[in-house]
């Protein structure tokens, strides 16, 4: 066997949603800050990335996290976030499943009932707190970055679909928030096509007309996700497909979407802190969210969300370059 490269990882997946937790192989990330090694990643290693997410090792919608070392003394591991599209400066599914690798691999100190695990990520410190039971991850709760409405209730004009309202908040990325029936659509994954071709099109009209910019957190000024909310949802239980760039749904409920939308609904008056906010994903799988306290984000009133799931590992990998091989970086079908 030939190898140019080799990546080890451990494979997982959060209510649906994988995360291949990246343990070795990238090396140190240049970089102050968590942000500043995703920055850097972004323009010098994104091959790495190509070649993890990338067909014919990942499919069109591989997610993943690479560990690194902490560059905060109040955190224990670093993280940045990997997907088909890009680098995120959060993921609330990838931190889930980091959490969750961490415990089951031995790779923290675990604790029963509860392992604290304090996570360094591009948009601020994350506590993520699992449940151990028997050396077993049951569940993890995060507490995420501050989440804040951008806007209620304001419209975009949306080619080939007329003017459609549209609400938007950020729960670690921003995220456009449209009730499915606006787009005359069914919640049903036999209209994925349309859906995804609804969301591609709003996302593309808010980002040429008004995108939004998070005020502390560089490189950070654009909507990639629209979640459509599905009909009869409440305050308290929610159904949604969330369409992502390029073209991908989430399979589970989206934990920094679950964040936006509990802070859109806080915006609104209609969530308290404390209670909570069940979010299920397109394919039925469910977050639990609360609110647990208020702050702001340069000014701008915000809450701080947790977030609650479950991830389990699947598997074990090596991940191989043959030189010989014609798709170094993988391709997208
Ligand atoms: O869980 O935050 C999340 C997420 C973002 C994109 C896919 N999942």
């Amino acid at each position: 066997m030939r190898l140019k490269r080799m990546f080890t990882a451990v494979d997982s997946h959060t209510e649906g949603m994988p995360t291949r937790v990246i343990t070795g192989g990238v090396g140190v990330i240049p970089g102050a800050t968590m942000n500043d090694k995703r920055l850097y990643f972004m323009e010098y290693l994104d091959d790495i990335r190509l070649f993890l997410m990338n067909e014919p090792r990942g499919h069109k919608a591989m997610s993943g996290a690479i560990l690194q070392p902490s560059t905060r003394p109040d955190a224990d591991w670093g993280v940045v976030y990997i997907e088909v599209s890009g680098c995120l400066p959060m993921c609330g599914h990838g931190t889930i499943g980091v959490a969750t690798v961490l415990v089951e691999t031995g790779m923290v100190d675990v604790q029963e009932p509860v392992t604290t695990i304090r996570l360094d990520t591009p948009a601020g410190l994350v506590i993520a707190r699992v449940a151990v039971s028997d050396g077993h991850a049951d569940s993890v709760t995060i507490e995420n970055v501050p989440s804040y409405s951008v806007r209620l209730d304001d419209s975009v004009d949306v080619p080939g679909y007329g003017t459609l309202p549209y609400s938007l908040a950020f729960g670690g990325n921003f995220y456009a928030m449209v009730n499915l029936d606006a787009v005359n659509l069914s919640f049903d994954r036999a209209s994925q096509e349309e859906i995804l071709r609804a969301g591609l099109a709003i996302m593309s009209a808010i980002n040429a007309t008004n995108p939004p910019r998070h005020p502390e957190i560089d490189g950070l000024d654009h909507c990639h996700h629209v979640e459509f909310i599905a009909p009869g949802s409440t305050a308290q239980y929610s159904r949604h497909a969330m369409a992502i760039y390029p073209g991908w749904f989430d399979r589970s409920p989206c934990g920094t979407g679950t964040s936006a939308r509990m802070a859109e609904l806080w915006a609104r008056g209609e969530l308290a802190l404390d209670q909570d906010f069940v979010n299920e994903s397109f394919i039925g799988s469910k977050f639990t969210g609360r609110l647990v306290r208020e702050t702001t984000v340069a000014g701008i009133p915000a809450v701080v969300p947790t977030i609650t799931g479950r991830a389990w590992v699947t598997g074990i990998g090596q991940y191989l370059l043959d030189p010989s091989d014609p798709f170094p970086t993988g391709f997208q079908f």
